[in-house]
């Protein structure tokens, strides 16, 4: 999506981006020509998630003076699968870079790796768009991989993996891995057996549950399940359940992990 300012053409442009990296015009049929037609001269588009939904709706100015701001909703944005990801720059404050002004991004997902870099005002009248950064990601359940690179002397990079899509998350320069679950209780619901354990009340927190069949850890595989948040909130505290796994006749042992921005424990 783009502007053209120059002459006296003022117009606003929806591109789509095909696999072979080219553009072709989207405009007419989008809804956006509507704004053309008014001819009120169409002077800065910024691309802003002002509903907080995931997807990027329009603020639209006008050269003419008269025109008010325009906001365009984005009524399909979230057909798809999307990424909000903002980062938080670490340091002393004295030179510490908090929005990340020049970090790279890589994102994978579906089999497509999407980069962007943080910058600061888009060139002329230099409006601030919001620093989070949108990713569509279309039919991808899952994120692979987000890469950032940060501007430090270091260019130091973190990595997360495995990420589950439509979610804002923010990710942090330096970081404090989570700590583990306290209160943790297993008990037997019927056929299920139930892990319960202290809700810390921390935003942006979610667990990885495992389950193996031998006492260490080290030879289990993948979590059973991911990312797992406090979905009975009528329930003190968090509660996974385990359907079936009192029925079977071998020892299961778990293995309950805060995994946050920053990531999560070894184990
Ligand atoms: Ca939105
Ligand atoms: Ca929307």
């Amino acid at each position: 999506m783009t502007e053209s300012f120059y002459g006296t053409n003022q117009q606003i442009y929806l591109f789509k981006q095909d696999p072979d990296h080219t553009f072709r015009a989207a405009t007419v049929g989008s809804g956006l020509e509507a704004i053309n037609t008014m001819n009120a001269g169409v002077y800065d588009v910024i691309p802003l998630d002002f509903d907080r939904d995931g997807d990027e709706d329009l603020l639209v100015g006008f050269a003419d003076g008269v025109t008010p701001l325009q906001l365009w909703r984005n009524e399909v944005g979230t057909q798809k699968s999307w990424l909000s990801l903002t980062l938080a720059g670490g340091g002393p404050p004295e030179h510490a870079n908090r929005a990340g002004i020049g970090a790279r991004i890589e994102v994978t997902a579906g089999g497509v790796t999407q980069t962007r870099e943080v910058y600061a005002g888009p060139g002329q009248h230099a409006p601030q768009a919001p620093l989070a950064q949108q990713f569509g990601l279309g039919s991808a359940t899952v994120i692979d991989r987000i890469r950032v690179r940060w501007p430090n002397p270091a260019r130091s990079v973190i990595e997360r993996t495995n990420i589950p899509v439509n979610r804002f998350l923010r990710l942090r320069e330096v970081c404090t891995v989570a700590g583990d679950p306290t209160g943790l209780l297993v008990s037997r619901g019927g056929a299920d057996l139930v892990l319960t354990w202290d809700d810390p009340g921390v935003s942006g927190l979610a667990w990885n549950v495992y389950r193996g069949s031998v006492p260490d850890p080290a030879g289990w595989g993948p979590a059973l399940a991911p990312w797992v948040g406090d979905a009975d909130t009528a329930t003190p505290g968090i509660q996974y359940r385990d359907a079936g796994a009192a029925g079977g006749s071998t020892a299961l042992f778990y293995l309950v992990s805060a995994v946050d921005d920053c990531g999560e424990r070894a184990r």
